[in-house]
């Protein structure tokens, strides 16, 4: 069993930089810009004023050690966690890159409001303790407006319950991983799902590789891996089918992995074995039940082996097959609980009892089918197979705008013809759990996906269809 290494590498800074915001965003050490105190405030309200600062509202009060840049969008602020190396007055630049008007607003009630497309100026003193800020336009701050500004070697001041409270969808996240401005992108997983493996009997190789992955911006993660992507390859059969899967550990591998299909009717204790680095295995299989299946690493501690990345879908269709449709796709939502920078994933965060993942993603990456929709015709009919690989969290699958007139979950299954004309808004899948559903998208546009468990949209599981050429309006 591996030892972990995960907790000790975080320093004492890290642990004041802990983010509160959302998990899309990135921890940004800010270092801000220093006024000389020589200026005069002529010249201070100059720089205050550069690049964008329209209305800097000077106040009364003399000197200020330099001015801190904060843009508000919709709906955040950037940087949403700003250090500064000593304790006292500073400017406060708001600059809005919204479409509605926001506000920076501090415990004090120091406030700057800016329309969309302003900027505005306070002045604040930042005690050694630091300060928290927010947007305090109604429901701004619950909707993930709010930051704080340490002071280096100081705490920083967590916000306080009353503010906690007002977040419906739980407390954000706290990600103690700073971004890393120069990690390699993503690499995007291709949704689309594949097409039945030719043939009735399978003889695939599957190597356990361990590598480091990009799991969001600045986010990268020493995974463990079926084939070198999380999730690992769809593997799509028919009923009848014999599947012979050669799984093999290059001798390069840190542990042990093993393999466990739920497709699969063998003894654990056979083919289900761990195998060590510079080992391979055959494990056998025969499709003997249709449906959406997972497999994954089953070595322990099982837990971490999944939770680092030891998973993937196999789809069994009828011996008879499926009906024919437009587009096919398949979607694996996980959740990552985030090592140090470069480190495995923490199995003490996923094995909390009440697990908060920092990532809840589609198919291994946060947000990367929001960063580029997966495109499909209007009206075309399409078909998603979804499986929910945990290892602990449930899924709400739900697509916004869409109705599914045909699912196919667990054996169970609504079909497009019944009689009461009924539909399905969201496919409830618990961990390991899988579905088929289908439907259209009959407008042009664009069609959120999304786990309809909400506190976990912010948190990396949201991607769009985009129907046409995505807008509704032309
Ligand atoms: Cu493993």
């Amino acid at each position: 069993m591996i030892r972990h290494r995960h907790m000790l590498g975080i320093t004492a800074l890290l642990l004041a930089l802990v983010l509160s915001a959302c998990g899309s965003k990135q921890n940004v050490l800010y270092q801000p810009t220093v006024t000389p105190r020589a200026q005069t405030q002529v010249e201070s309200a100059q720089a205050a004023s550069q690049p964008t600062t329209q209305s800097a509202a000077q106040s009364a009060s003399t000197e200020t050690l330099g001015t801190l840049e904060i843009r508000a969008f919709e709906m955040g602020f950037k940087p949403a966690q700003l250090e500064v190396d000593q304790p006292g007055r500073y400017t406060i630049t708001l600059i809005n890159e919204g479409v509605l008007p926001h506000d920076i607003t501090f415990p004090d009630g120091s406030q700057a409001v800016a329309e969309a497309g302003k900027s505005a100026s306070v002045e604040v003193t930042i005690p050694a303790e630091g300060l928290t800020f927010i947007c305090s336009v109604p429901g701004h701050e619950a909707a993930g407006m709010k930051g704080t500004i340490s002071v280096k070697s100081g705490t920083v001041q967590q916000p306080t319950e009353e503010a906690q409270a007002d977040d419906h969808g739980g407390p954000a996240p706290q990600i103690d991983v700073v971004a890393d401005p120069n990690a390699p992108p993503y690499q995007r997983y291709d949704p689309s799902a594949p097409s039945l493996a030719e043939g009735s009997v399978h003889e695939i190789t599957l190597e356990t590789i361990e590598m480091p992955m990009t799991v969001a911006p600045g986010v990268v993660q020493q995974v463990w891996t079926f084939g070198g992507t999380v999730p690992g390859p769809v593997i799509r059969v028919k009923v009848g089918d014999t599947v012979r899967i050669r799984l093999k550990n290059p001798s390069t591998s840190q542990v042990p992995h093993s393999i466990d299909f739920h497709s699969s009717l063998v003894a654990w204790n056979d083919e289900m074995t761990s195998i060590n680095p510079g080992e391979e295995k055959l494990y056998e299989w025969k499709a003997e039940y249709a449906g959406v299946w997972m497999y994954h690493c089953g070595t322990a501690p099982a837990l971490h082996h999944i939770a680092n990345g030891m998973y993937g879908m196999v789809i069994v269709e009828p011996a008879e097959g499926l009906p024919p449709v437009d587009k096919e796709f398949a979607l694996v939502q996980s959740e990552w609980y985030l090592g140090p920078q470069g480190d495995l994933t923490s199995l003490e965060k996923a094995a909390a009892a009440a697990p908060a993942p920092d990532y809840v993603v589609f198919n291994g990456v946060a947000n990367q089918y929001k960063d580029e929709p997966i495109v499909v015709g209007t009206g075309e009919r399409i078909r998603v197979f979804v499986l929910n690989a945990g290892p602990s969290v449930d899924s709400s699958f739900h697509v916004v705008g869409t109705i599914f007139d045909t699912v196919i979950k667990e054996g169970y299954a609504l079909t497009r013809e019944n009689p009461g004309r009924y539909g399905s808004q969201a496919v409830d899948l618990a961990p390991a759990q899988g579905a088929i559903v289908e439907f259209e998208l009959v407008e042009d546009g664009l069609y959120p996906i999304v786990t309809h468990a909400f506190n976990y949209v912010g948190r990396g599981a949201l991607g769009l269809f985009q129907a046409g050429d995505g807008d509704p309006h032309k």
